[in-house]
């Protein structure tokens, strides 16, 4: 068969692809779960790593020729232990979900108690909320955030845990601004005879580079994705202490999934080493300055911030008080080529998927070598649009100037035409 390019091979998927290097290069990409993931990552999860099957682990495999997926594995495994300071890491999980199941399927039974924080104060869907596997297999009690500064209510989680006292307990969230603080959650863990899992996926870029404080010592097992602030390809991990290594290997592997895609664990490998670098501590601690001054600027502006403000990566605004819809503003902030997600406030009255917030992060925006002067442009045009949210002729403009600024930061990974 002709192994002809891709454009010839298929010019429609090659049109999209094109299309969507512009739209990555022409719009500010502000939804905090997504990045730009280094050529050298994106180059080696295309590669023929992709051709090979490799069930089982380094050295104990289900098929042969593995002489170079095993070097491949070693080394990411290697440099999340080195790079978190854990005794064990498993690079094979295909996400962030698949990840927590295989938590799941290592320490509990069908019926067993969970505890996670609730998705409408800001936890994940795999932390035990009632559409997801983890609340429909599990009794999963849910812990939110305090009704006044909207910051996880510790003695509810204490309370709860008392009372439930589950097998696991998950900490950590996909839209919660402020630092984890995992010591308070391995004392009540602890209390209770809990495992403590922190789901790291939104921060571990963060935690890498030292922005964030770590749960490592706090947390016998951590969840993660690879592909958020870490900049690494879509994928997958779990790191945990040594006596816990059995457990999640045999989860991962017979018990959830079979083959691991090597082409990402490639990726995953590459993304622990550029992590372990200066810059890439530089590029974290950016992050959180830029969101702070994103933060500080939409407050100026008269934004309305759940918890005020942020100290991590991300940002979500309460619309309630400018009386315009997440999600109307979501799609104008489109337009304006600003791309976040409308998404659920703490307590909010409106629907999950007509919610009362906006969700935004500095993540992508950062990896385009981006500052305060362009968070403070940023958070001005926010604020222009929303505050005139039916003004097209606004709207276009800043789009103009939003694609003239983008011009001047170009994405990493992305060709620029
Ligand atoms: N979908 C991710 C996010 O946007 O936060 C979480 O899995």
């Amino acid at each position: 068969m002709a192994d002809l390019p891709l454009i010839e091979a298929d010019p429609e998927i090659a049109q999209c692809i094109a299309d969507e290097e512009q739209r990555q290069h022409d719009k500010l990409r502000l939804i905090p779960s997504e990045n730009y993931a280094s050529s050298a990552v994106q180059e080696a999860c295309g590669s023929v790593l992709n051709n090979k099957y490799s069930e089982g682990y380094a050295g104990k495999r289900y098929y042969e020729g593995q002489q170079n997926i095993d070097t491949v594995e070693k080394l990411a495994i290697e440099r999340h232990k080195s790079l978190f300071g854990v005794d064990h890491a498993n690079v094979q999980p295909y996400s962030g979900s698949p990840a927590n199941l295989a938590v799941y399927f290592a320490f509990c039974n069908p019926g067993d108690t969970i505890m996670g924080m609730g998705l409408p104060s800001g936890g994940h869907l795999t932390h035990g909320w009632k559409v997801s596997i983890s609340g429909k297999y599990f009794n999963a009690i849910q812990y939110g955030v305090s009704p006044g500064d909207h910051l996880i209510d510790f003695d509810e989680v204490a309370s709860l845990a008392r009372e439930h006292r589950p097998k696991l307990l998950f900490c950590g969230a996909t839209a919660y601004p402020r630092v984890v603080d995992f010591a308070k959650f391995a004392e009540i863990a602890q209390e209770v005879g809990a495992i403590l899992v922190a789901d790291i996926a939104h921060i571990s870029g963060l935690v890498a580079g030292g922005a964030h404080p770590s749960p490592v010592g706090h947390a016998e097992v951590i969840s993660s994705t690879t592909h958020k602030t870490f900049r690494g390809p879509r994928g997958g991990m779990i790191m945990c202490d040594d006596k816990h290594r059995k457990a999640i290997d045999r989860a991962v592997f017979p018990g959830l999934q079979g083959g691991p895609h090597n082409g990402t664990t490639a990726g995953i490998a590459i993304a622990a080493k550029l992590a372990s670098t200066d810059e890439f501590k530089a590029y974290a601690k950016a992050i959180v300055d830029n969101s702070h001054v994103l933060a500080e600027t939409l407050v100026s502006r008269g934004f309305d911030l759940v918890t005020g403000g942020s100290d991590n990566h991300l940002i979500l605004i309460d619309l309630t008080g400018k009386d315009v819809p997440g999600k109307v503003a979501a799609q104008a902030l489109d337009r304006a080529g600003m791309v976040a997600n409308y998404n659920s406030v703490p307590f909010d009255t409106r629907k999950p998927f007509d919610p009362s917030g906006v969700r935004l992060g500095t993540p992508a925006i950062t990896s385009r070598g981006m500052g305060s002067d362009e968070m403070k442009r940023l958070g001005n045009w926010m604020a222009d649009v929303v505050d005139d949210v039916e003004n097209e002729a606004v709207i276009s403009r800043i789009a103009g100037e939003v694609k003239e600024l983008c011009d001047q930061f170009p994405a990493p990974g992305v060709p620029v035409r």
